[in-house]
């Protein structure tokens, strides 16, 4: 399937003065990364200005007197800035872009590429930037037969019927990636099974080490997911017991012929004792011990082992009402604080249960002290609407970098800590699962596009607000024009709050359709054993996770364990979460829970009306490919938040007895 460029698209863009003048590019010294930044920038300035500037060694530069035109850019690596950081400044008729490595000198040429769209003088330019977080990595959820769990934008441009594709996406995937800032991607599941197991074999490793390369030649690590039982799946051991010595050699020499045949491989991801998949529990040992072995097995490469903490029961019993899913990942990983070798990270999902809408922060972060730890956020629409939904999640990934951990003192954040700030770590950072595809617009939605451009923006820089990156994607992508952008602003901006307001209400999740987790079902988990109810009766609803209940509430670090125990205080979009409350609790604004219910839900699909309607105005704006493919969807979503909006509102009219007390149809 062909592919369009995105933000990158460098089209139907007039010249300006600025960058009229420009003839060559010089570079110094010569590289693979430095190269293709300088053919990017080539790229787009013949684009932009209808000429090629030509790219030469800095040493052809004649220095001339300073001049008012602008004629060169000069790459240029040299010490003295931050890692992967960058300069980029005007000086004398020429724009030099500086950096220590290579990926700080793509970052300053990307910079600069998006200035020169958004046709900014290049007179008198001066600004510099560092990424915040050391890691910015994508996890695809690809399997090797070409699907995507949870993928709603086609299926895997990395694998298809068992066998690895390296062709021209691969590499404009890359320079997507890349020009956010990416530089960590993980290619496979984490659920690893069948094929996939067999990545480590000498059977893919020829396609493996040339994806690894064109990763490389864009500053992206090249990492898999890996199965923990791969020494008894691949036939070879009867124990994958990471304390037994025989284990252990096995992974040591796996590892040094994986490392020989893929030299740029950055390490591994693993999802272990988890939903099913194998891990050290098997054996009667903790996640360090399992993590360790393999860490040690390639610590020699530079390697480094991403564990992820998602691991709970999922065969609870729905009666039973001390178990708490939320609290099993502290519960498991916080007693092992301080023992992961250094080249560990511990990733953690942003909230305790899997990526709702709206969950507390995960209470491993102020939790954990002496553990490298990186944070997992989802792009993939999985609970927010599946990429069929606008829900532009930057403003929610915004809000959970900026939660307070108080973990050393009042004023941590959890950007600090998984920037390194807090505990002076340089294995950490943020990964999103990713929302990619083989769709032509990568994203499914054009909108979602946002959303991956979002994720990398944020993860370089956290102090940009969700609205300016939202304006900066919608003038690449789409141009400049006023009312296009004050409209996709609106939509992209409301979609969130919008999306929570129509689906389940306060903090309490899921109410989705088992299994597919797309459309309303209220009851379709509350009998099941995935551990994720939501205790609704005639008088109220809401799981207590107080003292009295299952505890939850105080895993945190006050001042918030208090406030979460206490019903009164609980900030109230997370009140069901931590409560049972009735039906008639007054909240803040002077509503009863049910009457909250009742007036969102309206709310949440008049938005989308509203979004529609102002859409309709972008006719003939937009590429018409792109307005009827959004059309489309938008209807779709204004007919689905109006079945959500009902359903939830009958049910709980019905639980309840309650009216409401505006009157309006209630089924
Ligand atoms: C990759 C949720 C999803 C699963 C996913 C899992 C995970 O449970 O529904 O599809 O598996 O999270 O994050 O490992």
């Amino acid at each position: 399937m062909g592919f369009e460029q995105a933000w990158l698209t460098y089209t139907g863009k007039e010249a300006y003065r600025d960058i009229e003048g420009i003839r060559r590019i010089y570079v110094n010294p010569e590289g693979d990364i430095i190269g293709n930044a300088a053919a990017e920038l080539q790229n787009a300035i013949a684009v932009f200005a209808g000429k090629k500037p030509e790219i030469c060694a800095l040493l052809e530069r004649k220095r001339t007197d300073a001049k008012e035109e602008i004629e060169s850019i000069c790459l240029i690596k040299k010490e003295g800035f931050a890692s992967e950081g960058y300069s980029v400044r005007e000086d004398g008729g020429s724009v030099v872009v500086e950096a220590s490595d290579e990926n700080g000198i793509l970052y300053g040429v990307f910079a600069l590429i998006f200035r020169m769209q958004r046709e900014e003088s290049l007179k008198g330019m001066a600004f510099a930037k560092a990424p915040v977080m050391p890691l910015r990595m994508l996890n695809h959820w690809d399997n090797m037969d070409g699907s995507i769990e949870r993928g709603y934008s086609g299926r895997s441009f990395f694998f298809d019927n068992n066998e690895i594709l390296v062709d021209e996406r691969t590499a404009a995937y890359a320079r997507l990636a890349a020009s956010v800032g990416i530089n960590g991607v993980v290619i496979n599941n984490v659920n690893v099974k069948d094929q996939a197991t067999y990545m480590i074999t000498d059977k893919y490793f020829g396609k493996l080490k040339r994806m690894s390369e064109i990763f490389a030649l864009y500053g992206i690590r090249f990492f898999m997911s890996l199965n923990y039982a791969a020494p008894v799946e691949l036939g070879e051991l009867q124990s994958a017991d990471p304390l037994d010595p025989e284990v252990r050699d096995w992974w040591k020499d796996r590892m040094k012929t994986v490392y020989e045949a893929i030299p740029l491989l950055g390490g591994f991801l693993i999802k272990a004792d988890s939903e099913g998949r194998p891990g050290p529990f098997t054996y009667g040992r903790n996640h360090a011990e399992g993590a360790n072995m393999l860490a040690e097995a390639i610590e020699p490469y530079g390697g480094i082992i991403i564990w992820r903490c998602f691991v709970y029961n999922c065969r609870q019993d729905w009666r039973d009402r001390k178990t708490d899913r939320a609290r099993s990942g502290y519960d498991n990983f916080m007693e092992l604080d301080g023992q992961f070798c250094e080249n560990v990270i511990l990733q953690i999902k942003n909230g305790p249960m899997d990526f709702q809408v709206r969950e507390p922060v995960h209470p491993l972060f102020g939790g954990l002290e002496r553990t490298n730890q990186m944070l997992e956020v989802q792009i993939a629409q999985e609970y927010t609407g599946q990429q069929r939904h606008i829900c532009y999640l930057i403003p929610w990934f915004k809000q959970i970098l900026e939660f307070r951990t108080y973990v050393r003192d009042t004023e941590d954040t959890v950007a600090d800590i998984v920037s390194g700030r807090t505990f002076g770590q340089k294995n950490c950072g943020m990964a999103a699962v990713a929302n990619t595809g083989n769709d032509e617009n990568w994203t499914g939605h054009d909108l979602a596009a946002a959303n991956l451009y979002g994720f990398g923006r944020l993860a370089f820089d956290p102090s940009l607000s969700p609205e300016e990156i939202a304006r900066e994607w919608i003038r690449l992508t789409y141009g400049r024009d006023k009312q296009v952008e004050e409209t996709i602003l609106f939509m992209l901006m409301e979609s969130w709050p919008a999306y929570e307001k129509y689906t389940s209400p306060l903090g309490i999740g899921w109410m989705v359709n088992p299994g597919v987790h797309y459309g309303p079902n209220v009851d379709g988990y509350e009998y099941d054993r995935w551990g994720t109810y939501h205790r609704a009766d005639h008088l109220g609803i809401g799981v207590d996770r107080s003292h009295e209940g299952t505890g939850y509430a105080l895993l945190y670090r006050e001042p918030h364990a208090s406030v979460y125990d206490d019903m009164e205080k609980c900030p109230e979009e997370l009140l069901l979460f931590f409560h049972h409350v009735p039906y008639t609790w007054k909240l803040k604004s002077g509503k009863t829970v049910i009457q909250h219910i009742y007036d969102t839900h309206f709310e949440g699909a008049e938005t989308v009306d509203e979004m529609a309607r102002r859409f309709e105005a972008l006719e003939g704006k937009l590429p018409d490919k792109v307005f009827e493919r959004v059309r489309m969807r938008l209807s779709h979503q204004r007919e689905h938040a109006r079945e959500w909006r009902d359903q939830i509102n009958a049910y709980f009219y019905r639980k309840s007895g309650i009216p409401d007390e505006k009157g309006r149809e209630i089924f």
